[in-house]
This record gives C-alpha cells, sequence and structure tokens, in this order.
C-alpha cells in the first residue's frame, strides 16, 4: 500500500492563560495534522507537536515517506534517523549531538529540542512518530481493523484520565478578536482549584486528579494539594507536577508535607540523579511516594538509568516523542519487566492525539495510572474531528472499535484551524514571552526557583 501524498496543515487552538514553571500558555496553542494518502486514495491522520520546528522536520522527511510501502515503518523510522546501515543503539546514541554522519541526503539531523514540559527531544523520533501514528491509521482503514488492534489488541474497552489542573490567570484564551468565553475563571489560590477540580470532576467524571505546581511557592501549593484531599476525599488519588521548580530539600519537605495524599511525586527536581537523592530524603523519613517523570526520562536512552537508579517508579511516556505507538507497546514490556510504572504525558492537544493515547492505552496490559489530557482545556469550537468533541464518561474514553483511529477529519474545522495559524502569529511557545508580556516584564524561567 504506497503512499501517493503526505498533507501537512498547521493549526492553531484557543488555549487558556494556564501557568507553569514554564511561564503562561499563550492565547494559542500549535498543533500539526499529518495525512498519509494512499495509491487508492484512503487516509490515514496524526496529531503532533506545532509551530515551526515541528512542521519543517516533517517537510524534510517528505522525500522518505511519499512511496513508502505504509507497512515499511521499520526502516522508515531507521531512514528517518539518517543511518539505515548502523543505527545508534538506543543507550549509546548521543541525542545532544548536534548532526550525525549521514548517509542519506535526505535524512534529518538529530537535532534535539526543548519544549515547555518535555526535557529533551529527538526530532527525528517525533518526526517518524506522527508518520507511524498516521500509517497506522491508514493501514487499519484499509484493512478494516481498529489501531489498538494492529498493536496487539485490547486488554481494556475503556481508557481512564486523570483532570489535569492548573493555576490560571482569568481568561479563555484566543486572540483579541477571536476571546473565548472563560468557562473555568481564575484560579490562583487554593479555594478557587478545589473549585477548578470540582467542575472538571462534574463534567468529564475523573477519578484521579494532578495539579500542575512550580507556580506560587511551595506552602500555597502544599495547602491546594492538602484542600484538594480534604474536598474530594482520601479515596480520589492526587499528584502534583512542578516541573522541576524544586530544590531536593524542598522536594523532600513538600513530600513529607504531603504523605499519604499523593499517588505520586513528578518531577519535583530535574535530574534523575536529584530526583534520587529525593527519593532518598523520602524513603528515609519512611515516606514511599512514587516519583514519576516526564522531564528527566524522555526516550529508551534514559531507561537503563531509570532501573539502576530505582528512584523514578513511574515513567510517563508519550508517544508523540518516545517514537510512536508501537515504541510505548513496547516501553510497556519494559517497564513491567523492570517493575516500573507507566502512565501517559499530555501537552495542549485535540481529539485526534487523544485517540491515538485511547488505542495505545487498550493495547497497553501495563499501564498502571490513569493518564493525564490537556482535553479538557481545549474549546469545542476548535475540534477538528467529524462529530466534534471525544466524549468522556466516568473519567474515561471508550476505545473506538471502528477502522483505524476511529476518526476522520472535518475538513472546514481544519481549515478554521490553519486559518487560526497563518493569522495567529505564533510559530513556537514560548511562555516565559508570554509571562513577561502578561505579568511581570521581568519574569524568566529560573529551575530550581524554590
Ligand atoms: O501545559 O504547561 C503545560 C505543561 O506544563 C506541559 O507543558 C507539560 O509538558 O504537562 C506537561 C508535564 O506533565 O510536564
Ligand atoms: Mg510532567
Amino acid at each position: 500500500m504506497k503512499i501517493a501524498e503526505m498533507r501537512l496543515t498547521p493549526i492553531a487552538m484557543a488555549d487558556p492563560p494556564l501557568l507553569s514553571s514554564y511561564g503562561l500558555h499563550a492565547p494559542y496553542a500549535l498543533r500539526t495534522i499529518v495525512e498519509l494518502v494512499s495509491e487508492d486514495g484512503l487516509v490515514g491522520i496524526a496529531e503532533t507537536h506545532g509551530g515551526a520546528g515541528p512542521l519543517g522536520d516533517l517537510e524534510r522527511a517528505r522525500p522518505l515517506v511519499i512511496g513508502r510501502n505504509a507497512f515499511d515503518l521499520a526502516r522508515l523510522r531507521l531512514a528517518i534517523e539518517g543511518d539505515a546501515s548502523n543505527p545508534p543503539h538506543p543507550a549509546t546514541a548521543d541525542v545532544g549531538a548536534a548532526a550525525k554522519t549521514d548517509p542519506d541526503p535526505n535524512a534529518l539531523p538529530a537535532q534535539t529540542y526543548t519544549l515547555p514540559g518535555e526535557g529533551r527531544l529527538d526530532a527525528p523520533l517525533r518526526v517518524y512518530a506522527a508518520l507511524e501514528v498516521a500509517a497506522h491509521d491508514l493501514i487499519g482503514r484499509a484493512i478494516g481493523v481498529p489501531v489498538c488492534d494492529l498493536l496487539g489488541g485490547r486488554v481494556r474497552d475503556e481508557v481512564p484520565f486523570s483532570a489535569y489542573l492548573f493555576f490560571k490567570q482569568a481568561g479563555g484564551g484566543g486572540g483579541d478578536d477571536d476571546a473565548r468565553a472563560d468557562r473555568w475563571g481564575p484560579a490562583l489560590d487554593p479555594s478557587a482549584i478545589v473549585a477548578q477540580a470540582r467542575q472538571m470532576i462534574a463534567e468529564y467524571g475523573f477519578g484521579s486528579v494532578k495539579l500542575k505546581g512550580g507556580v506560587f511557592p511551595p506552602a500555597q501549593e502544599i495547602a491546594a494539594m492538602l484542600a484538594l484531599r480534604d474536598a474530594l476525599g482520601p479515596d480520589t488519588p492526587l499528584r502534583i507536577d512542578p516541573n522541576a521548580a524544586w530544590t531536593v530539600p524542598t522536594a523532600i519537605r513538600v513530600g513529607t508535607a504531603l504523605a499519604g495524599a499523593l499517588e505520586y511525586l513528578e518531577d519535583p527536581t530535574p535530574t534523575l540523579a536529584s530526583m534520587a537523592r529525593v527519593r532518598h530524603g523520602l524513603l528515609e523519613a519512611g515516606i514511599d511516594t512514587p516519583l514519576a517523570s516526564n522531564t528527566s526520562v524522555t526516550s529508551f536512552a534514559d531507561v537503563p538509568d531509570v532501573v539502576r537508579g530505582g528512584a523514578v517508579g513511574v515513567i510517563l511516556s508519550d508517544h508523540h516523542y518516545w517514537g510512536g505507538l508501537r515504541a510505548i507497546v513496547q516501553l510497556g514490556r519494559l517497564c513491567e519487566t523492570f517493575g516500573v510504572g507507566l502512565s501517559m504525558h499530555s501537552n495542549s492537544h485535540l481529539g485526534l492525539s487523544l485517540l491515538a493515547m485511547v488505542h495505545l492505552a487498550a493495547a497497553t496490559p501495563h499501564l498502571t495510572f490513569a493518564s493525564d489530557t490537556h482535553y479538557p482545556w481545549q474549546d469545542g469550537a476548535d475540534e477538528i474531528l467529524d462529530g466534534g468533541r471525544v466524549p468522556f464518561t466516568n473519567g474515561a474514553v471508550r476505545v473506538p472499535t471502528g477502522p483505524g483511529l476511529g476518526a476522520t477529519l472535518d475538513r472546514d474545522a481544519l481549515a478554521r484551524g490553519r486559518e487560526r495559524y497563518d493569522r495567529c502569529g505564533y510559530r513556537n511557545r514560548d511562555d516565559a514571552a508570554e509571562m513577561r508580556r502578561h505579568i511581570d516584564p521581568a519574569w524568566r524561567r529560573v529551575v530550581p526557583r524554590w
């Protein structure tokens, strides 16, 4: 099944002013929609990171994609990585290297990107991941099976997600001529965070709750977490993720104050070495709260250190940059083997990324926690799928049974997303610049801040 055409559509969607240790979300978040069209006119679709960098990287891969059989994915990955005859071993590849010796003139340089919330990212793997998802959708359509069946078959029919709370400025996102209603209101103190949690749970039915921290001094964030525990009761699992804004002593202090209240503590500090010191300090105090990470663990190259160090108990995977759906299924087997928990990280996204996560989760037995999702923060008016928003029931999404990912593109909605992209002027995510523009002209990211 040859791929005859690759369509790339950059889109923008309204995004509310959410706060994190990276700064402030801009009025628009950026995504890229990938379409692979087969010779006989079938279309496979995928959603990935947005803006000029990811779009340019995908564009450079075009000659490696056109004319290739959609099943020929292992070689596609090698070709994109640019060293088909001698692929680097994941554990030894230097993901920070500027360029590799490169026999293929079309191969992507082994650039890395540092995006808010994602640590180091390997550009070739991100490109491959988007193409791999679209190819799975295409194959699923061609043979009439859901993507999860191509990944090994479903072990669950519903995939649970966690509420994802943010400290938030007033505003619903979108530019001045396109401002959206602020459905959530500002949330700058513990009682507003509790109100946000109640609203999100009422609308989506989530059974676990994560707070994005690293925004206010730790005492305020501890207060917010304790307020959540009091409001939601001890049976609602809670998590906090300051995106590495804390020192080791601060992380131990917060972990101690929240002992018994957390199902895991996410990326309190920036590196595996510092996380090991946090884990050690907590254990010495008799606190066995697992540590989770999507910042210091971003690729297979990090897994040996996770296993050797034993400090990170939960890997927060993300098919968008680990190298696609099959990569995470494989990661699941590794995590199972080594007794490490597994969940999924998210970034601002629409329903197409959500459905890819759902199929993946359905086919990953060792997914031990409800996954993150930013989906509630996006405005339904910006959804690009036929039929609109993906529904949630009791905090979970039903695994589609139709062919492929189970969704098709609403062409008008996609065109509106494209127009928004053209109009909005943003070409990469820069939360620090937004923070300086709207809140504090002197603001800069400091890690650790407390
Ligand atoms: O949306 O501001 C955000 C998050 O901080 C995001 O960028 C992170 O990647 O959600 C992510 C995380 O868990 O670190
Ligand atoms: Mg995180």
